[in-house]
């Protein structure tokens, strides 16, 4: 291993123990990776060095103003400096980044990579309960803040004694970033990290109990640039990227800035990306390769009539499993067939997919290049074709939780498992089926929620639904949906058993969901997924 870079250890020395790690798998052409990476240089640097730079780079969703890729290194190289030389930022120090996604927190997150430091993002709608445990547990010493969500983070900051420094961009105040970083020289040496050294810590997101911090390195980074958007997303520099998730997702910094910027290519940064924003903002800027969840494309399908889209020429959803009705209202509404993929915040990103000509709807895809997949039984053996078991995973990137013992759970025999029930099908598909703990079981019989939520997504009535298990006396559990009916349906017992009837006719019977709840609305994380947790509290037990 080539000698790291950082001079605060912290990261290097709160990685699990070395057998505790997934196996590593290098074995493409394109995986072969210098002893010394920072990723700047390759996603943006090498792009001016190339003659690149008067090229679009980010462009304000909001204000439309655009920067060139030379404009995005001039300002990631000023705020480098401000880090540097006026915080005292050392090469291993965690960096708090907090912030809607901006052409401005694009330049604060390569400012960190560059100075060789570690950036934390961390979801805008977080509360300083929840950044007071991301500041914690990753040791945080410094943060760059939006002024805008200057707020919770204030409040944080009294249990968090590790937080020397929080400096506020996107401000006119004498001490916010930009007054400082305007002084400073646009140029700047980029620290010479190792290919192992940590440059990310990404925080899971959704669930209950306390955060897992996953470690990403610098060749990590560029690994996930070089697997899935080379083989299946097939962008060029002439792609205007855009979409919904943050860049504190690694599903939104992988989509929204690595992607687009390791093929030349530009990206639509936007503060708000509801699907009645995002439809317009993609016609505004003529965008041509969108990443969202599910849910979203469900409800732009509905209004895509009513805006130009004839730039889009590839849609990818991820985040959740994408059910089939939901490919079919987007092509029908579009003409294009959607690219689903499969990641996790522990491998970065996507690792099962399909490119546009390969869909297959209900299945996730194959293993991406650089990847390999398998099903495995709860005794680590592989299973085969059309048994439903353990989703695992290895490749070039894996797991490694910051001091976590949950690693145990994730990681087992080399194996990434991601708490995902699939199966492989005969024309080696993998389909989704359920988290693992999501699974239903009822009458003796083993039901994935998701297969009845396809089910009911189909019926014309229902906007939104999520279907769980509810204890039940006779059957241990019984299947509940929880319904968002569209506008002008009429919620009640009579349209219960019509969609009752319905998915009955659709799916095996004994899967239909016994009881019908009409909600407006369902629990939701500020990444997409669907709070089944959330409804299961809510249910009886
Ligand atoms: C679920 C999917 C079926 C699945 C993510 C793309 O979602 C991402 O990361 P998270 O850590 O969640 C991971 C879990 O989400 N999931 C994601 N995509 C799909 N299930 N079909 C899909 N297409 O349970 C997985 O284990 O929040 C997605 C890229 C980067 C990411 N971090």
């Amino acid at each position: 291993m080539s000698k790291s870079a950082h001079i605060d250890t912290f990261a290097n020395d709160h990685l699990p123990p070395r057998e505790q790690w997934p196996e590593l798998v290098f074995d493409l052409p394109e995986l072969q990776f210098a002893e010394r990476i920072n990723c700047a240089h390759d996603l943006l640097d090498q792009w001016v060095a190339a003659g690149h730079g008067n090229r679009p780079c980010v462009i304000a969703g909001g204000s439309g103003e655009v920067w060139t890729y030379a404009q995005l290194q001039a300002e990631a190289n000023r705020i480098a400096h401000v880090l540097v030389d006026d915080l005292g930022v050392q090469p291993g120090n965690r960096v708090l980044l907090r912030g809607a996604n901006t052409p401005q927190m694009a330049a604060c997150w390569f400012a960190i990579i560059k100075a060789g430091a570690i950036a934390v993002g961390t979801m805008p709608l977080l509360r300083a309960k929840e950044l007071t445990q991301v500041v914690q547990k990753a040791r945080v010493t410094h943060a760059l803040c939006d002024e805008r969500l200057a707020e919770e983070l204030d409040k944080a900051r009294e249990q968090c004694p590790t937080l020397r420094s929080v400096v506020h961009y996107r401000s006119t105040a004498a001490d916010g970033l930009e007054s400082l970083s305007e002084r400073k020289s646009a140029h700047f040496a980029n620290v010479d990290t190792a290919a192992e050294d940590c440059c990310i810590i990404a925080f899971t997101s959704g669930t209950t109990g306390q955060p897992k911090g996953t470690m990403h390195n610098h060749r990590d980074v560029l690994a996930a640039c070089r697997c899935w958007p080379v083989h299946c997303l097939r962008a060029t520099a002439d792609d205007v990227f855009i979409g919904s998730p943050p860049l504190a997702f690694t599903f939104g910094l992988g989509g929204l800035l690595l992607f687009p910027l390791s093929v030349g290519a530009s990206t639509v940064l936007l503060e708000q990306a509801a699907p009645e924003v995002l439809l317009p903002a993609i016609a505004k800027y003529r965008a041509s390769v969108c990443f969202t969840a599910p849910t979203s494309y469900r409800a732009m399908a509905a209004k895509a009539g009513e805006h130009d889209l004839s730039s889009l020429r590839k849609c990818v959803s991820a985040g959740e499993a994408l059910p089939a009705a939901t490919r079919k209202l987007w092509k029908e509404a579009t003409g294009i067939e959607m690219i689903d993929g499969i990641g996790s915040t522990e491998m970065l990103h996507i690792f099962i997919s399909h490119d546009e000509s390969n869909a297959r709807p209900g299945a996730t895809g194959k293993a991406v290049p650089g990847y390999q997949a398998c099903v495995l039984d709860d005794e680590g053996q592989v299973l085969p074709v059309g048994k439903v078991g353990r989703l695992a995973v290895k490749g070039p990137t894996g797991c490694r939780y910051l001091d976590d013992e949950r690693q145990r759970n994730y990681v087992s025999g080399g194996w990434n498992l991601t708490g995902d029930a699939y199966l492989l099908d005969a024309d080696g598909y993998f389909v989704y089926q359920a988290r693992t703990d999501d699974m239903i079981i009822s009458g003796g019989y083993n039901i994935a929620g998701p297969e009845v939520e396809s089910a009911l997504l189909t019926h014309p009535a229902v906007a939104e639904c999520g279907v769980i298990g509810v204890a039940d006396e006779e059957r241990g559990q019984i299947v509940k949906a929880f319904v968002v009916l569209r506008e002008g349906r009429v919620a009640g017992p009579e349209m219960a058993k019509a969609l009752q009837d319905y998915v009955k006719a659709m799916i095996a019977p004994y899967k239909y969901p016994r009881a019908i709840e009409f909600r407006p609305s369902l629990p939701r994380t500020e990444t997409g997924k669907l709070q089944r947790f959330r409804l299961r509290q809510e249910a009886p037990q």
